[in-house]
């Protein structure tokens, strides 16, 4: 018979997750284990956005028309009705550049621009809104591509656009709360090809669900995650893979993670640390010298 009583194991575990919790949020720690880093990873999601008035992708008030991110952001929509879709990408065109990149986006930009005789940083991102590298940011992989860059869906010819409107038969669409799940703009008054023996439609050049991330992003992102010291994971619901699955894969090579989040995800507990808040609060506190 154990002269533990069986309901200590049950304090014991609770004791665990309140010392982890409790350790896990220490800014004097982290910023300790930091400094001994050569290469930091920093993994974003919309969350990082937030501040900057981007809607995230599954809260309520961020989903346009009501519609999931898993029917929007899908190929076979595009191709049902490519004209519905560019009335999302011309909406949250026009938001993205009349924003500004935030607190939490600058400080990143900072502590890579500051640390960069010693330390290799890089931003993982799955964002699409390029305020990273409107912050000033310059070593960043783009994991699901870019909302201002085209790609032919003929010729697969990729260009930056950063036109407004980038057609003007998208002038004035795109409204969030309308009910219209069908767009009445024609095909050919879509965005199409300049090349002369091409003129396919274009699409944005961004990953939607159920197709494959482009190899050699794919490639960059393993090297720099295989000699990564310490990973930063922001403003992420860590449930769309494969960037989902990285935390784990970084964390199996020995990197300290660090979350950054308004409220805990289901990885959190396997992290080393988690600071709870709005990363535009809590980026320049852990990423100050
Ligand atoms: C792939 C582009 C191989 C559009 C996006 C069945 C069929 C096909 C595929 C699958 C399937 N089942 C699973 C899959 C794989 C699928 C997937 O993961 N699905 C999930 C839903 C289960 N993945 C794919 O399809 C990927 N490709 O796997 O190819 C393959 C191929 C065929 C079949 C199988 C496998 C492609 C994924 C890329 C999809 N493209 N976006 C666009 O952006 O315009 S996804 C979209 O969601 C965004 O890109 C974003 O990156 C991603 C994740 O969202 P988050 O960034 O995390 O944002 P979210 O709103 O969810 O969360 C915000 C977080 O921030 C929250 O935690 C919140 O608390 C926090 N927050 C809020 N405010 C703040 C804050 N934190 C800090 N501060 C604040 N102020
Ligand atoms: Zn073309």
């Amino acid at each position: 018979m154990s002269v533990i009583p069986r309901s200590f194991y049950k304090h014991t575990k609770t004791l665990y997750y309140l010392r982890k919790f409790y350790s896990q949020n220490d800014f004097a720690k982290f910023k300790n284990v930091l400094n001994t880093a050569k290469q930091v990873v920093v993994l974003t999601g919309a969350g990082i956005s937030a501040e900057s008035g981007v809607p995230t992708f599954r809260e309520p008030e961020g989903l346009w028309r009501k519609l999931e991110a898993s029917i929007l952001y899908n190929p076979v929509t595009f191709r049902e009705d490519p004209g519905l879709v560019w009335e999302y990408y011309h909406y949250i065109r026009e938001l993205v550049l009349k924003a500004q990149p935030n607190a939490g986006h600058i400080a990143v930009a900072q502590y890579e621009r500051r640390h960069a005789a010693k330390k290799l940083v890089t931003v993982l991102t799955q964002n699409v809104d390029g305020l990273h590298a409107r912050a000033g940011t310059r070593n960043f992989i783009e994991l699901h591509g870019n909302m201002f860059k085209t790609r032919c869906t003929k010729c697969n010819e990729v260009l930056v656009n950063t036109d407004s409107p980038i057609c003007p038969a998208l002038a004035g669409t795109g409204s969030p709360t309308s009910d219209k799940l069908v767009s009445d703009i024609k095909e050919k008054d879509l965005p199409h090809c300049q090349k002369p023996d091409c003129g396919g439609l274009l699409r944005p050049h961004i990953i939607w669900f159920g197709e494959v991330l482009e190899t050699s992003v794919v490639e960059k992102a393993d090297i720099v995650m295989s000699e990564c010291n310490v990973c930063l994971v922001v403003g992420t619901s860590s449930i769309v893979y494969p960037a989902a699955a990285f935390p784990t894969v970084m964390a199996a090579g020995g990197s300290i993670i660090a979350e950054f989040n308004i409220e805990p995800s289901p990885a959190s507990p396997k992290f080393d640390f988690y600071f709870q808040g709005p990363s535009a609060t809590t980026l320049p506190q852990a990423l100050s010298d």
